[in-house]
């Protein structure tokens, strides 16, 4: 959160909340963020034992239950513990046969519910955790390369100094796995931990440094020069520190695999691909078909390691796709040499040279709508800054784009904008038509990838949700999710958003994002609306179920479309929008922290400009006087309060909320909640417990 940022929300705490003098109540719970912000060490080597350290944030990690991790197998845990309520400590038994690469690993809690995920990388490379003072080169801690080294920066300018043996002629890898696992700040420091690292010989003098080689992780590969002692220094940009900067360095004759080619590979049939790297012969291959059987279809991301014993363990990512797939084939650097492309394909290309362009041709018919997207920075990682053009058999450039307008905020698996180009084109005519994909940043090579999907331009959505954990916080209660949408190609249908794949017992609520008409011009209400989950009344705390969101578009020509939702884990507030694409998503029984509140208007119709009253029940505190009640609509932004709080009686267990419908609200039914304050609000990661969804239907001002 920005300085400003923080200011904000200090003014708005301080305006919106009623004065406690005033009734004199106790104020709302505090429902903890149910965060995990780091694992240390965030890897180990297969056939080993390994104690981790997780910290969350602010006591949300209290009365731990169960690590709940997803991916390849091979980890079993023991010895849970509470350090302290913000940190648990546990050890993992890595199998001696288990696939190296990452895992998903999440902490279930009696007191915030689950965490986001943290990555844990399974490596074959003999591992160590770094031991203070290690700051200079006269402290330098002895290792035997090839290793990986599991460190922290922290606190503000700590170094981390290693020495080793090496040997005249050797090709050694110092390479940091930081960025690559999503290690970010909390606190004052949010943010992608941003790592440098030199590689110094017996004298001290610099031979080779990296600050962003792989995303923001520095990668060095160095030939050294004689036999010797030699010294890898590690630090954070701007000598900053901090608990959270915790890193994997892979040091020595490593294989280090960075590129993965093809990029994509069919759903149905994922296969095996290409890795390219550090001491990564020709011919290498990895396979993108490992776990994930039970991940959510919306969640296309892969990663393939390499199953060596000098692996780190440090996967590559590829992608899943829905359609043909394809690569592309050199040379194609002119129009004459185009490779051919259909629609519902996508072609997997990279620049090989530095002068290398592709191009590629496709027949359309006249007013035949198409839609060009690349996938490279986003997701893939790749350093490449596309522009894509679209040409006529002539030779006339019709269209082109540079960086795609969709924000890709919530799904970018890079934390730059987004470079990916991506168009949506119409035939003028019958014919064939060219495209051309071009770099613009000066890269090429084995990371140097694209992915180019070609899609009918007809009407289309997608969705993401989060959080992909909701903490339901007492048995009987009732979260909410957030879901955005997101149209293309026209869309303009209701959407049905509904939750799905939940137990027996759990209920849920569905909820319409809206199509524009002439009486509803386009509204912010239409690019996000909530749905709700209630547990069972006899859920045991500490349960954990699977579920999944799903759209569907009310088509008026009767072809329905439907649509997975992507889930989002939560890394900060949403408000600060620090997102990464999850595998699954869960809901968890958290201990009542308080009270909770049930719907007793389960539907209302107000004009815009009009005022009613929704009723609802409070359970858990029977000598609770008032309350402090937001309602809530989820808006566009942040914005999710469709009233400001307001203390309100409660009588014989029931409070009467009044609604006042903003005179500029369109004709339409909405789903909102009624919860306990802004500190409930799911915009700060607090998403206490609400109301299952009531059903607000605005009427045309009278
Ligand atoms: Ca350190
Ligand atoms: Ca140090
Ligand atoms: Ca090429
Ligand atoms: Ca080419």
């Amino acid at each position: 959160m920005s300085a400003l940022r923080r200011i904000a929300f200090a003014i708005a705490a301080a305006l919106l909340l009623p004065p406690a003098a005033a009734f004199a109540q106790p104020q709302a719970p505090l429902y903890e963020e149910c965060r995990l912000d780091t694992i240390f060490p965030a890897g180990g080597r297969r056939g080993t034992s390994v104690k981790v350290e997780m910290h969350g944030f602010k006591g949300g990690l209290a009365s731990p239950r169960e690590l709940i991790i997803d991916g390849p197998p091979g980890l079993a845990v023991r010895d849970l513990k509470s350090v302290n309520g913000s940190t648990v400590e546990a050890t993992l038994d890595i199998a001696p046969d288990a696939p190296p690469g990452r895992r998903w690993v999440r902490l279930l809690n009696e007191r915030s519910g689950l965490t986001n995920f943290a990555y844990f990388v399974v490596g074959r490379l003999p591992e160590q955790l770094e031991t203070e003072p290690n700051n200079e080169i006269a402290k330098a801690e002895a290792v035997t390369a090839p290793v990986v080294i599991n460190g922290r920066i922290n606190p503000a300018a700590d170094l981390d100094v290693f020495r080793f043996a090496g040997k005249k002629g050797q090709r050694v890898v110092a390479a940091i796995a930081a960025h690559a696992l999503d290690i970010h700040g909390q606190g004052r420091n949010y943010g992608i931990a941003d790592f440098s690292l030199e590689l110094l010989d017996a004298e001290g003098r610099t031979l080779a440094s990296a600050e962003d080689t792989v995303g923001f992780d520095p990668l060095i590969e160095h030939e050294l020069p004689r036999d010797g002692e030699y010294f890898v220094r590690v630090q954070l940009l701007n000598y900053q520190g901090f608990p959270e900067a915790v890193y994997r360095l892979t040091l020595g004759e490593a294989a280090y695999p960075t590129a993965a080619f093809p990029p994509g590979l069919a759903r149905e049939n994922p296969g095996t691909v290409e890795l390219f790297g550090l001491h990564v012969a020709p011919g290498t291959k990895g396979s993108a078909g490992v776990a994930g059987a039970a991940w959510d279809p919306a969640y296309t991301l892969r990663h393939v390691a390499l199953d060596r014993d000098d692996s780190s363990g440090l996967d590559v990512p590829v992608l899943v796709g829905e359609f043909t797939e394809s690569t592309e084939t050199e040379p194609n650097d002119d129009r004459a040499q185009a490779g051919v492309l259909a629609i519902e394909s996508t072609v997997n290309g990279r620049f090989q040279t530095a002068e290398d362009v592709d191009w590629y041709r496709v027949r359309l018919d006249a007013q035949q709508k198409v839609q060009f997207e690349i996938v490279a920075q986003r997701w893939l990682r790749s350093p490449v800054d596309t522009l894509l053009q679209v040409y006529d058999a002539q030779g006339k450039m019709l269209a082109e784009n540079d960086d795609e307008a969709f924000d890709p905020g919530y799904e970018s698996y890079h934390d730059f904008k987004s470079t990916d180009s991506r168009l949506e084109f119409t035939a003028p005519a019958a014919g064939e038509y060219f495209v051309k994909v071009k770099d613009q940043s000066g890269v090429h090579g084995p990371r140097a990838v694209y992915r180019l999907t070609l899609k009918p331009g007809s009407p289309d959505f997608r969705l993401t949700h989060f959080p992909d954990a909701v903490p339901v916080w007492g048995p009987g209660s009732t979260a909410c999710v957030l879901v955005r949408i997101d149209r293309f190609g026209g869309c303009n249908d209701d959407i049905e958003v509904a939750v799905e794949g939940l137990p027996e017992g759990w209920s849920s609520s569905a909820a319409t994002s809206l199509a524009t008409t002439p009486e509803r011009p386009f509204v912010t209400y239409q690019f996000k609306v909530f749905v709700t989950i209630t547990a069972p009344a006899g859920a045991a705390v500490g349960t954990a179920v699977p579920f999944r969101v799903v759209g569907r578009s009310k088509r008026t020509d009767g072809n329905s479309l439907e649509r997975r939702s992507l889930p989002l884990t939560l890394y900060y507030t949403s408000d600060t929008g620090f997102f990464r694409a999850s595998p699954l998503s869960r809901v968890a029984v958290a201990k009542a922290q308080g009270p909770w509140l049930e719907a007793v208007t389960k539907e209302i119709t107000i004009a815009a400009g009009g005022t009613g009253t929704i009723a609802v029940r409070v359970h858990g505190d029977a000598d609770l006087k008032t309350m402090p009640i937001v309602v809530n609509l989820a808006t566009f932004g942040v914005a999710c309060g469709l009233t400001t709080p307001q203390n309100l009686p409660i009588n014989n267990g029931l409070v009467e909320v009044p609604l006042k419908v903003p005179p500029e609200m369109h004709p339409g039914t909405y789903g909102i909640t009624v919860a306990q304050t802004w500190r409930s609000d799911i915009r700060i990661g607090m998403p206490g417990p609400c109301t299952p969804l009531i059903k607000l239907t605005v009427e045309k001002a009278k």
